[in-house]
Formats: structure tokens, C-alpha cells, sequence
């Protein structure tokens, strides 16, 4: 059986998304830019797929979605362009980004960082969140933006966007947050929350990957980040990903369609499978499943390194990770349980296995007989471990 869990790392595109993106490749090949029927004959797949997309975060007509690359480059886009625009100019000096954002903002903050701004790395609590008051005691008259994720692709944990969004508000910061997480699992209405920018990308909600897009609210500048043709108003040039805007135009009008499913059904199957993984001992989850995205788990097992498990769940045909993709490369131990404060050894033990829409409740049972098997095992060989089966004792409190 091949069981795929790491929906937060990428989706399946969905089979109707593939069918409408299809003839953007060998039929409908034209440069929705050029002056003849070829291109002509784009412009209104480009249209509706457009006001699919407006309409999936309720965006006012006024503002603007630039289609980009991905949410890296939506990311960058945000930072770097409020450091030309503010701090290289000396209007402000200071911007506020979470201390596990995923790192093309801590990477793009620490390079503007480098270059003289001043950054703000919130932390998060114990249960893996942000406190909207630590927002609030971070801002000075000289902060120009805040960059808060809407849920963390670790753990799932949902960061109080709507407080924050009203104190960037009261205090005239702008406000950035990376939705990428969030887009299909939660509501994500940008009118509501006070957002002036948002992230996102369509490769995490069952739309083709290389295709992201950044919100901005109408009256909210940015510089380009590519200079070059007039491709979505000057604001980001390159010829138009014509497939890529249809297929995330049709993935987030099924992911719309799609959320009331995802946040009951998707959550009780998770919450289950979350159940039956914590009758193991020493299991170990740090957010509370209520703040968090529906498909997420993010669990410790003692005495078990990430990539072990991940071994022996990948032998048996199963795909999970020990964090974000990103930092795969390297044994590091799981950014977010570090900033939690885990010990070192729970910090090396995290998995998280992310749900979608495809997951079924038979791939879930399987999994959970893989990982039992396959925490005997290496319980039995961990160094770190003393291995007791039966009515092993721990200090941990074993539940959520
Ligand atoms: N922002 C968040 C919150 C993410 O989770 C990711 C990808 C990105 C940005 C980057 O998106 P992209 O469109 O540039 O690919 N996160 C993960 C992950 O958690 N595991 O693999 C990739």
C-alpha cells in the first residue's frame, strides 16, 4: 500500500484541475499578451479563473492578487520591497516577523537584517503559539511591517491573525501574513481579518505546483521585485503561467468548496488517527488539536529519531516528514519544537503526518499498524530509550 501524509509539504493536483489546465500546453498555446486570436483566445480563461481566485479569499475587486511563482517568491516580495520602500529610505527601521515562519520570510529578514533593518523574531509559547499582546509590545513608531503566518506548516497551529491584524490597524503597521497553510482548511477572508497582504500557493491546496500568488489591498503599494514587461500591471513581470492561473483558479474553487468537508470530516478522521497514535507511550503532541489546522499532526516519539521513523514508514510505503521539506537535507532537529523549548531529544523525534482531502480511513489504520510496529523496533534499539513494553512509567503526560 502507498499511503501519502505529507499534504503540507505538497498535493496531488486534483484530476479537475489537471483537465482544465490541459489545453494551456499543446491547444491554447498563445502569449495572453500578444495582439492576435492565438492570445485572444486565452483572455477569458485567464478572466474566470482570476475571479475564482478573488472570490476564494473574498478579495474586493479593488484589490490586487499578482500571480507569481510560488510563495517563496510572494515571500521575498513582501520583505524586500519594505525594505527599499522604508527602510533603505529611513521612514522606518523595524519590521516583526515570528520566530518560525517558514524560512523564505526568516531567510528574507535575516538578509534585510543584514542590510540595516531591524527585525523583530516573536517567539512562540509552549503550545507552539503566538500571543497577539507580544505583537503588540514589539511595535515601536518605526515598525513598517508585521509578517505573522496564518497556520504554521509544522505543527498546524493557527496564530491569532484577526487580533493582529487589528492592532497593525490601530497602530498604522502593515500587516503580511503567509496563508500558504491555511487556504483550503480554514476560513481565509481577507475583507474580515484586515490583512493589506497575503501569501499563498496553489500546490498546497491541490492546484499545479511553480504557481503562487500575493493579495495586496487596494491603497497598499509594492515595488516589483522583477522589473521587466507590464505583465500584472508592471507589479510582476514574465509572460503569464496560463495553465498554472487556470489550475489554481479551479483548485481554490474546489478548495472553497471543499472546507466545511475538510474541517469536519478531515478533522474527526485526524483527530482519531491523532487518538490511537498517543495510546503509544511517550508520544508527545504540543499544540492543542483545537488550535490547529485540521490535517496536521505533529508528534514526538521519545527515544526515536524523525528520520528513523521516517525510514521505516517510507519502507512500507508511506510518506510522511519530520518537518518542512525545506530543511529536509540536513538531521536538524524540528525548528518549531526547538522554539517550543522541547528537550533535545524531543526535538529530534517530531513526525508529522498532514491529511487531505484524498486521505482515506483505510490508508490511516495502515499507517497506524506501521508505526506501532516500527516504534517496537526502534524503541528496542534506541540508545536514548530504556524500552519497557509493558506498563512503562513516564514523566511525560502522554495525550493532548
Ligand atoms: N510558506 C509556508 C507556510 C509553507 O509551508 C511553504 C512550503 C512555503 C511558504 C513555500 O511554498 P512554495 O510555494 O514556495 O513552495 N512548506 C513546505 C513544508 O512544510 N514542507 O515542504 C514545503
Amino acid at each position: 500500500m502507498r499511503v501519502y501524509l505529507d499534504n503540507n509539504a505538497t498535493t496531488i493536483v486534483d484530476p479537475h484541475v489537471f483537465e482544465e489546465m490541459e489545453p494551456f500546453f499543446v491547444q491554447k498555446y498563445g502569449n495572453p499578451n500578444s495582439l492576435h486570436a492565438f492570445a485572444g483566445e486565452t483572455h477569458p480563461y485567464i478572466k474566470t479563473a482570476m475571479e475564482k481566485i478573488y472570490a476564494g479569499i473574498q478579495a474586493d475587486r479593488k484589490d490586487s492578487v499578482v500571480i507569481t511563482s510560488c510563495a517563496t517568491e510572494s515571500n521575498n516580495w513582501v520583505l524586500k520591497s519594505i525594505y527599499f520602500e522604508y527602510i533603505l529610505t529611513g521612514k522606518k527601521n523595524h519590521i516583526i516577523v515570528s520566530e518560525v515562519e517558514h524560512p523564505s520570510i526568516i531567510a528574507t529578514a535575516k538578509f534585510i537584517e543584514s542590510q540595516g533593518c531591524k527585525v523583530t523574531y516573536l517567539p512562540i509559547n509552549s503550545e507552539g503559539l503566538i500571543e497577539a499582546q507580544s505583537v503588540r509590545d514589539a511595535i515601536t513608531d518605526k515598525t513598517a511591517l508585521v509578517s505573522v503566518m496564518w497556520a504554521n506548516n509544522e505543527t498546524g497551529a493557527i496564530f491569532p491573525v484577526q487580533e493582529i491584524g487589528e492592532i497593525c490597524k490601530e497602530h498604522d503597521v502593515l500587516f503580511h501574513s503567509d496563508a500558504v497553510q491555511a487556504i483550503g482548511k480554514l476560513p481565509v477572508w481577507v475583507q474580515t481579518f484586515n490583512v493589506d497582504y497575503l501569501t499563498f500557493s496553489a500546490h498546497k491546496f491541490h492546484g499545479p505546483k511553480g504557481v503562487g500568488a500575493l493579495y495586496i489591498k487596494q491603497g497598499r503599494e509594492l515595488i516589483p521585485l522583477l522589473h521587466g514587461g507590464s505583465q500584472m500591471g508592471g507589479l510582476r513581470s514574465g509572460t503569464l503561467n496560463v495553465a498554472g492561473i487556470v489550475g489554481m483558479g479551479k483548485a481554490m474553487e474546489q478548495a472553497v468548496d471543499a472546507l466545511d468537508f475538510e474541517m469536519s470530516d478531515i478533522r474527526e478522521m485526524r483527530d482519531e488517527f491523532e487518538d490511537a497514535l498517543l495510546e503509544i507511550p511517550d508520544t508527545f503532541v504540543v499544540t492543542p488539536r483545537n488550535r490547529r489546522t485540521p490535517n496536521t499532526i505533529l508528534i514526538s516519539f521519545r527515544g526515536i529519531e524523525g528520520e528513523s521513523m521516517l525510514w521505516d514508514l517510507n519502507q512500507a510505503g508511506i510518506g510522511a516528514s519530520t518537518g518542512s521539506a525545506c530543511a529536509s537535507e540536513d538531521l536538524e532537529a524540528n525548528s518549531v519544537m526547538e522554539a517550543i523549548g522541547a528537550d533535545e531529544d524531543l526535538a529530534h523525534t517530531a513526525i508529522r503526518f498532514s491529511l487531505s482531502r484524498y486521505t482515506t480511513q483505510e490508508e490511516l489504520d495502515y499507517t497506524l499498524e506501521v508505526v506501532k510496529k516500527a516504534v517496537n523496533r526502534l524503541r528496542e534499539i534506541s540508545s536514548s530509550y530504556a524500552y519497557a513494553p509493558e506498563g512503562h512509567e513516564s514523566g511525560l503526560t502522554t495525550g493532548h
